[in-house]
């Protein structure tokens, strides 16, 4: 028999319980060809902990104590427990350097997807979880029987920021609480993030004088980490509770970041997800937006996209109730193979945000999926009603008080025109 060259199988241990502060991931894996599941977990639990390809000549024995054991295997998927001494307090890239890192490139896996992590008081601890979190907006705007409301100027980029505020005005005038920036809106030549502010400031201050309403914007500060905290900085000075961060692109690093300063100031984040597709859409690799919402409001995010179920972009009903109840429960329930337990402690609850390709007619489903704590964005939803922006939002406040008052829709239409029109022009499509 050949000498032992490595020792991937020290690291599983089907007959290891988890200790209370170990951190527990969930993983499906597809060993490659010519590999054994065993060979593949062991990979797997070593590569993201102490492990290395080889035996080692010498290895103090106390090395032992931080290295994680794969405990439970139920035919592809996997857990691993990792020791609390392997991480650091309060560092998210370093988490995701080792449970998120390296084993994705690993030669004897097929595919492999981190479907989620169960964290332990005594990690989350050292994170803030978001500043207002769902009570605190629901008190700032006064709002406690229906989801928050707001729109993107469509099309994404190009308006002016003199258009782009008369938008918002419009929006605003409709009933909407909050009128989004694109996520590729931030400080182009034809609409810097300034001048946007400026205006969008003056109508603010117009539409919350005309209806009495507290309003707001989920301006887009992205940018390199000095100039968001500057941008966050003079929305602060402008009398705004928001920013918006495009938190994938931008890192956790740099959100973590600005949760510090702009919790200072007493400002929510607003989190655009861009390009989480690139890592979440492939069923079998990558990573799940359940983990990357649970590290958002561990950061401390108050607001994440998490997908409408019904609406132009990909998330089945399932995946969005499991971000849902991740982003919003005290105590997360474990579910099969999608999500672990998670015990919150004192980390807020943050909404999570139904948005793309939804309109009027799609309300009561996202509101069946979702349930009231919600953000609810409708943007080509209300810009393309018949008579306009300010039609489409009343349609949609419309939409959501026949379903408060279990009214079908197009019933409470007969008395509500832009309800009806928005309707006639969309029925309940749902949209591509
Ligand atoms: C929606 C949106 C949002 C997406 C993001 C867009 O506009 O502004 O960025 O919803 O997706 O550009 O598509 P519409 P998600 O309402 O006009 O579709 O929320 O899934 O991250
Ligand atoms: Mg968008």
């Amino acid at each position: 028999m050949s000498k032992k060259i490595e020792w991937y199988h020290d690291f599983i241990d089907k007959s290891y319980r988890p200790k209370k502060n170990d951190l527990k991931v969930l993983f499906y894996f597809e060993p490659a060809a010519g590999i054994t599941k065993e060979d593949a977990i062991g990979r797997i639990a070593s590569e993201s902990s102490t492990g290395t390809w080889t035996t080692l000549f010498k290895m103090p024995p106390r090395m032992k104590s931080l290295m994680a054991t794969a405990y439970e295997v139920q035919g592809n998927y996997v857990k691993v427990a990792y020791p609390a001494d392997l991480w650091e307090n309060g560092n998210t890239p370093q988490l995701l350097s080792g449970i998120a890192g390296n084993i994705f490139g690993m030669k004897a896996l097929k595919n492999l997807r981190l479907i989620d992590v169960s964290l332990p008081q005594d990690y989350i601890k050292h994170f803030k979880g978001p500043n207002l979190g769902i009570p605190g907006l629901r008190k700032y705007f006064k709002v406690y029987d229906r989801p928050l409301t707001g729109a993107v100027p469509k099309p994404k980029v190009g308006f002016s920021s003199e258009e782009h505020a008369k938008i918002g005005y419009e929006t605003w005038m409709g009933g909407f609480d909050l009128v989004k920036d694109d996520e590729n809106l931030i400080s182009q030549k034809f609409n810097t993030f300034k001048r946007r502010v400026d205006l969008m400031t003056k109508m603010r201050d117009r539409a919350e004088r005309e209806t009495g309403s507290v309003k707001d914007a989920l301006l887009n500060i992205t940018a390199e980490t000095e100039e968001m905290e500057k941008r966050a900085k003079y929305l602060h000075d402008k009398g705004w509770k928001y920013a918006m961060i495009d938190v994938v692109v931008a890192g956790t690093s740099a959100v973590q970041t600005l949760r510090e300063h702009m919790g200072d100031m007493g400002m929510a984040i607003h989190a655009h997800r861009a390009m989480h597709a690139a890592f979440d859409r492939d069923e079998k690799h990558g990573i799940t937006m359940q983990f990357l919402a649970k590290i958002m409001r561990m950061i401390g995010v108050d607001e994440i996209h998490s997908g409408t179920a019904v609406g132009k972009l990909v998330g089945s009903k399932e995946e969005v109730q499991a971000i849902a109840s991740v982003l919003r429960d005290k105590h997360v329930k474990k579910r099969g193979n999608i999500i672990l337990e998670q015990d919150w402690g004192n980390i807020k609850p943050a909404f999570p945000v139904s948005s793309g390709g939804l309109h009027p007619g799609l309300v009561p489903e996202v509101i069946d999926i979702y349930g009231k704590d919600l953000m609810l964005l409708v943007s080509g939803g209300i810009h393309g009603h018949p008579h306009g922006t300010r039609a489409g939002a009343m349609a949609t406040m419309q939409a959501l008080e026949a379903k408060n008052k279990k009214i079908k829709l197009e019933e409470y239409a007969k008395t509500h025109r832009e309800l009806r029109e928005a309707l006639e022009k969309w029925g309940r499509m749902k949209t591509e």
